[in-house]
């Protein structure tokens, strides 16, 4: 691994050099703010900050590493052991079974029969599946059985599941092949899931962002996130704090805006963030950041309400978007629970999902997606700013909850 350090006047200034240097592979390490210049502690010189990125020598390495930041212990093969392991004895009779049978002159010609006790076998599995009250609604052919299972076992609802498995049945008739299956369950669940992707892909004019949501779900380090990457981009950002409470909070984001270089305006009421939105005319995203208590709290909710409900009477329209952040690491009752009480004050244009680097199932992003109608706008996948963050798409999720990049 190739380490280095680099001093810039801003993030935006940084990111091009690291990227010219070290290309787009490159992961940053840390950033901190320094002082060049001036006495003898570089004190009262010239505000730099110093970021430092690696780039893996080996690239597939460096994927791999990437890849593994999402993946836990895969809950599927858990799943399956534990129902796998009291048949155990079972399995290896009938592996001695199939060992004497291939080695028995008299029946290694008679592959027709392997295949139709096979084909016994699954009717039977699916005699048994049909009977066990796992599958009510639907008729499961065995051969999708894992593949629903997988799904299950990742969190999706069994009404989600059997959906997929009906449609994937109903419109292309029974398939045997299991990775066919897979592939066809993948295409009906990005077609099922509504995504956004990046503000920068949408058309039109000026976004206005609120970003709503539990305290600690990551909504400061989100904005700090997406801020970046638009500066990035060439798109003038600008951030603004509705402080409601007055807590050590802002310093988080005016760090961050620091590093990135914008400006971050912090406003006490409804009238002054009007007023500031009309000030940042010239910027093509401004980002919303909310302080907040727990979503439990329901002063807090309405002053949500009360903040950015008649925001979309002066901006126009397409203009303003509420982001309602999610920590995909919670449980599902809560995340529902959530949206409910959030979905009951104001209204919600997107759902963000943080923290999947700490998730261990995925199917809560799909369920809720469905479940509210809403797009989902972008995922978070660590701590680290700016890189641990990316746009939302179908694909993507089809790959949480089939676990196709596995
Ligand atoms: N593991 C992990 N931690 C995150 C992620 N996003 C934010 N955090 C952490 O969650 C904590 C709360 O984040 P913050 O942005 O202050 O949350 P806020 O209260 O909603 O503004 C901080 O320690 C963040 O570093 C993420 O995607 N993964
Ligand atoms: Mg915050």
């Amino acid at each position: 691994m190739i380490v280095k350090r680099f001093e810039a006047v801003d993030m935006q200034e940084a990111l091009k050099l690291i990227k010219s240097e070290m290309g787009s592979n490159a992961v940053i390490l840390s950033t901190k703010s320094i002082r060049k210049g001036g006495g003898s502690f570089g004190l009262f010189g010239r505000p730099l900050i110093e970021v430092t990125a690696a780039i893996d020598n080996d690239k597939k390495i460096a994927a791999k590493n990437e890849d593994s930041k999402v993946r836990k212990p895969d809950p599927y093969f858990s799943y399956i052991s534990s129902l796998l392991s009291p048949m155990k004895d079972d399995i290896n009779d009938l592996k001695e079974i199939i060992k004497k049978y291939n080695s028995d002159p008299q029946t290694s010609n008679s592959e027709p029969r392997l295949k139709a006790d096979v084909e016994e076998l699954k009717s039977m599995m699916g005699f048994i599946i049909k009977h066990s009250g796992m599958a009510e609604d639907f008729a499961i052919a065995p051969e999708y059985l894992i593949p629903y299972q997988r799904m299950i076992s990742n969190g999706v609802s069994e009404k989600y599941a059997s959906d997929l498995i009906d449609k994937t049945q109903d419109a292309r008739g029974n398939i045997q092949d299991e990775n066919l299956i897979i592939d066809r369950l993948a295409d009906e669940i990005m077609k099922s899931v509504k995504t956004n992707g990046s503000i920068s892909d949408e058309k039109g004019g000026r976004k206005v962002i609120a970003f709503i949501g539990p305290t600690g779900v990551g909504k400061t380090t989100t904005i700090a996130k997406i801020a970046a990457a638009e500066t990035f981009n060439k798109k003038k950002v600008a951030i603004i704090t509705v402080d409601t409470y007055r807590i050590a909070a802002i310093e988080q984001i005016k760090i961050y805006a620091k590093i990135i270089g914008i400006p971050v305006d912090v406003v006490l009421t409804p009238e002054e963030l009007r007023v500031t939105i009309e000030m940042h005319r010239d910027k093509d995203v401004i980002l919303i950041d909310t302080a907040g208590r727990s979503h439990k709290n329901d002063t807090q909710l309405l002053e949500v309400s009360e903040f950015f409900n008649p925001l979309s009477r002066f901006c126009d329209s397409g203009e303003m978007e509420t982001h309602l952040v999610l920590g995909a690491n919670a449980d599902e009752r809560n995340i529902e629970d959530t949206i409910e009480r959030f979905k009951a004050v104001t209204n919600i244009d997107r759902l963000l999902f943080t923290k999947l680097d700490e998730a261990g199932i995925f199917g809560v992003i799909y369920n809720q997606s469905l479940r509210t109608g809403i797009p989902l706008s972008y995922f978070t996948t660590g701590q680290k700013v700016p890189e641990d963050i990316e746009a939302a798409t179908s694909e993507r999720v089809a790959d949480l909850i089939l676990q196709l990049s596995k």
